[in-house]
């Protein structure tokens, strides 16, 4: 078996009641889980069951649409939980802080940016926080495409994504895709944002 799934860094109801329990269930032990094992079942008996998960995004235009799927999704959820934590952390400080004020103008800015980038986001797919050349870059992607694929227009290292796929808030927020965004928030890693942005950069 190429890769695996992890199991969640904190109980499925430590996010609550911004994410609800039974949402983090069904998303990590079914959807991750699903990600995991299709991309194993693509790569098996391939040369791509030698490269870095890493490797295999960078090329990914090259692959069947079965990698890609599954290779975004096991490296986008992977992300997503640790960019997590329960209660949240306190707002970017250092030299993240000093980078967001300059590409964006102030905390606020970004924020109100980032969450349109999520919730203009037309069906399925992720909003992200991106490094590129150095400086800070806002976008979003289709489906489980991530700005570490070859195919994606935008391109650099991740530091934050946002998953707004409906089951990533559906049983909770049903339609109210800018709720979920607001109360995921309240849950954001930011010591991990920012480990992220010092190795990115
Ligand atoms: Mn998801």
């Amino acid at each position: 078996m190429a890769f695996q799934l992890s199991p969640l860094p904190y109980p499925s109801n430590a996010l609550e009641p911004h994410i609800d329990a039974r949402t983090m269930e069904i998303h990590h032990d079914k959807h991750h889980a699903a990600y995991v094992n299709n991309l194993n079942a693509a790569i098996t008996g391939t040369d791509l069951d030698k490269q870095s998960l890493e490797e295999i995004l960078n090329n990914v235009s090259k692959h069947s649409p079965a990698v890609r799927n599954n290779a975004g999704g096991h490296y986008n959820h992977t992300m997503f939980w640790q960019l997590m934590m329960p209660g949240g952390s306190n707002k970017p400080s250092g030299t993240l802080s000093d980078a967001i004020n300059s590409a964006f103008g102030n905390y606020d800015e970004f924020k109100n940016k980032f969450t349109t980038s999520g919730t203009t986001r037309f069906g399925s797919g992720w909003a992200w926080l991106v490094v590129s050349g150095g400086k800070l870059s806002i976008g979003s992607t289709p489906n489980q495409d991530n700005p570490l694929m070859d195919a994606s227009d935008i391109k650099g290292t991740p530091i934050l994504g946002l998953d707004v796929w409906e089951h990533a808030y559906y049983l909770k927020y049903q339609n109210r895709r800018p709720d979920y965004i607001g109360a995921w928030w309240n849950v954001l890693n930011w010591d991990e944002v920012a480990k992220r942005f010092a190795a990115a950069k």
